[in-house]
C-alpha cells in the first residue's frame, strides 16, 4: 500500500536520555498538529532529525531510539555534531534565514555551509529513497531541506512530490544576491507542487524561476524540459479547537487550580484594575522585531504620558538558535533596552515591561492569552504568524484586539485586525492608544470575522489542502488536453505514415524545426536540417508545407531554390515548387500606418524589443527584454490594441514572446484546410510550438495527427518536449 512520507528538519518527538533510559514524547508544534490527519495510522512515516547528535547518540541505546521513534511513526536521520553546525546554524540560518527574511547585512555567504548543506540534503533524500516505494507521496518542510526534492526526483522520476516553504520567499532583488541560487531553485523544482503561505512569496519565486533560470511560467505552472510543477499559496492555520478548548476550560478553572503565573497576573489585574495588559511572544528572532517593538513603547509613552503607570507590556521571547552570534547579540541588546527603559520609567508602583527569556508550558501560554487586553506583534518580516491566530482563537468572549505587522504573512488574512508597520513609531503609539480605547462592541464585532475564518481555515484544512492539490497533479490534471508522444504511439504513427499514399504534412519553422535565436535573421536553417526535409520533400508521397509567421523575403532566401512549398505570414502568402510567392488571401493592409506609432512607442518604453513588418501584419517582439517588465508590457500592449482596433477585420496573437497584429481573415488553421481540400490525403501531419500553430490543430479534421512542441495548453493530439525531439520524430518518418 502506498504511504505519506513527511519530511523536516526536526521530528515531532522529543528524544531523552537519562540514566541510561530512554524517553519519546510527541511535540506539541503547529505543524505536528497539523499534519496529524495526514500522519496517522500505519499509512504514514515521518523523517527527520532526532535532535540528538551522533556523538550524543550512545551506540548501546540506537536500536532503542529507532524502535521508540517508529512507535510514533518516525524514522531518523542520523547527524554530526559537525554536520548540525554547518548545515543547520551554518548555511540555514546564518544564510538563507536572514536573507529570506531581508536581512542581507546578517547574511553569510559561506562556501562550507553550503557544502555542508548540501550533502545533508543528500543524506535526508536517500533516507527518503532507502524508505519509500515509488508510488510514495513524499511531502518535504522548509527552508532546511530545498534540495531535497530534486534530489529524490533523480533517483524517482515518476514519485509524486510536495514542498511546503513556512518562511518568506524574497523578491528576485534579494535573492539573486546567493552565489547559490540556481541550485537552490532547481532542488525545489524537484517538487511537483510547491506551497508557500502567500501569493506574495508565490510571485516572487516565480519571478526568480523566470529571470535565473529562463525558464517558461504560465500563471502558476513553471514548465521545466517535460516536467510541469505547480507553484501555490496556501496559508497555514492553527489547530483552532485545541486552543479554543484549552480557553474554555482556563475560564472554567476553579481560583484554586490557578497555575502560579495565572496568580501572579490576578494579583497583578486586581492591584490596578484599570491597566491593560500588552503581550507579545516570538522567537527571539531579529526577524520578529522585539527590539524595535521595546523603542516603540518608549515612544508610545512619551507621546501619551497618561499612559504610564495604566499599562504594562509583557514580553516573552523565547530563546532561539543561541549558537549564532547575531541571536547572541540579539539578546544582548534587548536584556538592555529592558533594563535601560525599565530603569528609567519605573515608578515604586509600576514596573513598564515585564519581560521572560524562557518558554513556557503551554498552560501558560494560555494563560497569558486569555489574561491580555491586547496582543503587539511587530515583525519586520514574518512567514505566517501563527501567534497572532492564536491569540484570536483564545478569546472566548471576543474581547481582545490585535496589533499586527503588515509583514507577516498572516496580516493578509487577518483584516479586521490594527495593522501597522513596524518601523512607523508615530503610528504604532496612535495603534496603542486606538486599541487601549476600542470600546468592546467594536473589538467584538472584528473578532468575530476573525474566528470564523481561523475556525474554517484551520492547520488540518491547510495540510489536507496541500495533500490534494498534490495528489490532483499526479492523478494529471486539466494541464495538458494532450498526450504525450511516447516511443510506442510514434511507432503507430510512423506505421501509419509508411503505410499512406498521399500525406499531408505542415511544419511550423520557429520554435519547431529549430530553437530561438535573438536575433530572428540569424536562426538560420543548419545543415542537418536541409537534409530532412530534402528527405522529406523528395518523397513523391508526401507534399511538404513549411508553414509560417516569417516574412517572404527570409523564406525566399532560405528556401525557394530547395522548392519546399511554403506558406508565410501566417497565410497571406504561398510559394510551391519553387514558383516565386504569389498571394493566398486577398487581404488589406491599411490599419498598418495606424497601428505602427503605437508599436513604436512601446518599443521606446521596453528596452529590448523590437518591431517586425511584414506586408500584412506587424509583429512586436519581447524575447530580448527583461521577461517579467516584458510580460508586463505585453499585457498592456493587449489592452491598448485590442481598445484601438475595435472591429473583426485586425485581430492579435500572442505568440511566444511576440505579439503579432494582422488581418482576422488569415491564420494558419484557414490556409492548411484549403490546401488539404486541394486533393485527397489519406494521412494528415501537423506541428508546432505557438498559439498561432492551434489554428491548425483546431482546424485540421480530427484523423491529422497534430503535435504541440513544448509543454502547454494545446488543441493538438499529442505533445513532445523540444525542437530535438521534433527532429529525431520527423527521421524516425522519413526511416518510416
Ligand atoms: C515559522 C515561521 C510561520 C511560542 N512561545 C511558546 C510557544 N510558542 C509557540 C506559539 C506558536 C509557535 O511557537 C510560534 O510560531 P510562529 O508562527 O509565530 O513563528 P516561528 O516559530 O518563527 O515559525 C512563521 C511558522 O513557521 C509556521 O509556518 O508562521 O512565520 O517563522 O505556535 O504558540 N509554545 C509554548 N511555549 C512558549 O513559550 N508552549
Amino acid at each position: 500500500m502506498s504511504k505519506t512520507i513527511i519530511i523536516s528538519n526536526r521530528l515531532p518527538v522529543q528524544l531523552q536520555i537519562s540514566d541510561g533510559g530512554l524517553t519519546a514524547t510527541p511535540s506539541v508544534g503547529g505543524l505536528a498538529t497539523g499534519m496529524k490527519s495526514v500522519h496517522s495510522g500505519g499509512e504514514s512515516l515521518w523523517i527527520g532529525w532526532s535532535g540528538l547528535t551522533e556523538e550524543d547518540t550512545p551506540a548501546d541505546l540506537e536500536s532503542e531510539i529507532d524502535k521508540a521513534l517508529a512507535k510514533h511513526g518516525c524514522a531518523k536521520v542520523n547527524l554530526t555534531a559537525n554536520e548540525i553546525d554547518g548545515f543547520y546554524f551554518g548555511f540555514s540560518n546564518r544564510t538563507i534565514w536572514p536573507l529570506f527574511h531581508y536581512f542581507l547585512e546578517y547574511t553569510e555567504f559561506e562556501l562550507d555551509f553550503w557544502n555542508v548543506y548540501k550533502s545533508v540534503n543528500q543524506k535526508f533524500a536517500d533516507a527518503i529513497i532507502e524508505q519509500s516505494n515509488e508510488d510514495d507521496t513524499i511531502w518535504v518542510h522548509d527552508y532546511q531541506l530545498m534540495l531535497v526534492p530534486q534530489m529524490v526526483r533523480e533517483k524517482r522520476p515518476n514519485t509524486s512530490i510536495g514542498f511546503f516553504l513556512h518562511i518568506p520567499f524574497p523578491s528576485y532583488e534579494i535573492f539573486r544576491t546567493m552565489p547559490w541560487r540556481e541550485e537552490v531553485l532547481e532542488g525545489l523544482l524537484g517538487s511537483d507542487l510547491i506551497g508557500f503561505h502567500t501569493y506574495d512569496y508565490e510571485r516572487h519565486f516565480l519571478s526568480s524561476v523566470r529571470r535565473l533560470l529562463g525558464l517558461e511560467v504560465s500563471f502558476n505552472d513553471v514548465y521545466q524540459d517535460h516536467r510541469v510543477i505547480k507553484v501555490d499559496s496556501f496559508p497555514m492555520g492553527i489547530d483552532y479547537k485545541k486552543f479554543r478548548d484549552a480557553a474554555i476550560a482556563h475560564g472554567k478553572n476553579a481560583p484554586e487550580n490557578r497555575s502560579d503565573f495565572q496568580i501572579k497576573l490576578d494579583d497583578h489585574k486586581a492591584s490596578a484594575p484599570d491597566t491593560k495588559l500588552i503581550i507579545s511572544i516570538d522567537r527571539l528572532d531579529y526577524s520578529k522585531g522585539i527590539a524595535k517593538r521595546i523603542n516603540a513603547f518608549e515612544y508610545f509613552l512619551n507621546k501619551y504620558p497618561q499612559y504610564k503607570e495604566k499599562v504594562r507590556l509583557i514580553i516573552l521571547a523565547v530563546p532561539s538558535r543561541s549558537n549564532v552570534p547575531q541571536y547572541q547579540l540579539l539578546k544582548k541588546e534587548i536584556d538592555e533596552l529592558v533594563g535601560r527603559i525599565n530603569g528609567e520609567l519605573s515608578t515604586v508602583n509600576w514596573t513598564p515591561i515585564w519581560y521572560f527569556y524562557r518558554s513556557m508550558p503551554f498552560e501558560n501560554l494560555i494563560d497569558l492569552y486569555t489574561s491580555s487586553d491586547i496582543a503587539w506583534l511587530t515583525p519586520l518580516r514574518d512567514g505566517m504568524n501563527l501567534v497572532a491566530k492564536e491569540y484570536i482563537a483564545t478569546r472566548i468572549d471576543k474581547t481582545g484586539v490585535l496589533i499586527l505587522s503588515e509583514m507577516a504573512g498572516s496580516a493578509y488574512e487577518m483584516n479586521e485586525a490594527l495593522l501597522i508597520n513596524p518601523n512607523n513609531f508615530e503610528q504604532q503609539a496612535d495603534t496603542l492608544k486606538q486599541a487601549i480605547t476600542m470600546p468592546k462592541e467594536e473589538q467584538m464585532a472584528r473578532n468575530m470575522f476573525l474566528q470564523n475564518r481561523l475556525e474554517r481555515y484551520n492547520v488540518e484544512v491547510w495540510a489536507n489542502e496541500f495533500m490534494n492539490a498534490l495528489n490532483q497533479k499526479s492523478e494529471g490534471d486539466d494541464t495538458f488536453v494532450s498526450q504525450k508522444l511516447s516511443n510506442s504511439i510514434l511507432n503507430q504513427i510512423s506505421k501509419q505514415y509508411a503505410g499512406s499514399k498521399k500525406r499531408l504534412l505542415f511544419l511550423d519553422y520557429d520554435g519547431t524545426l529549430t530553437g530561438f535565436h535573438k536575433d530572428p535573421q540569424k536562426a538560420t536553417p543548419d545543415a542537418e536540417l536541409y537534409k530532412l526535409l530534402d528527405q522529406l520533400h523528395n518523397d513523391k508521397n508526401t507534399t511538404l508545407f513549411l508553414i509560417s509567421g516569417r516574412d517572404k523575403q527570409t523564406f525566399t532566401k532560405w528556401f525557394l531554390d530547395k522548392k519546399y512549398n511554403m506558406i508565410v505570414e501566417h497565410g497571406v502568402w504561398i510559394s510551391t515548387e519553387g514558383e516565386p510567392f504569389r498571394m493566398l488571401e486577398n487581404v488589406k493592409g491599411e490599419w498598418m500606418e495606424k497601428i505602427k506609432p503605437v508599436l513604436e512607442s512601446f518599443v521606446d518604453r521596453t528596452p529590448g524589443s523590437f518591431i517586425e513588418e511584414k506586408n500584412y501584419s506587424m509583429a512586436w517582439h519581447y524575447r530580448n527584454t527583461d521577461p517579467d517588465f516584458g510580460q508586463k508590457r505585453a499585457t498592456e500592449l493587449n489592452t491598448v490594441l485590442t481598445s484601438l482596433i475595435g472591429n473583426d477585420d485586425i485581430s492579435v496573437l500572442n505568440g511566444n514572446k511576440v505579439m503579432e497584429v494582422k488581418s482576422s481573415n488569415v491564420n494558419k488553421g484557414r490556409a492548411s484546410v484549403r490546401m488539404l481540400g486541394e486533393d485527397d490525403y489519406d494521412f494528415v501531419f501537423a506541428i508546432g510550438d505557438d498559439w498561432t500553430d492551434e489554428f491548425m490543430f483546431q482546424e485540421l479534421p480530427d484523423s491529422a495527427v497534430t503535435v504541440k512542441v513544448g509543454l502547454k495548453k494545446t488543441q493538438a493530439r499529442y505533445y513532445v518536449e523540444n525542437t530535438k525531439r521534433v527532429r529525431d520524430l520527423l527521421h524516425q518518418l522519413v526511416d518510416a
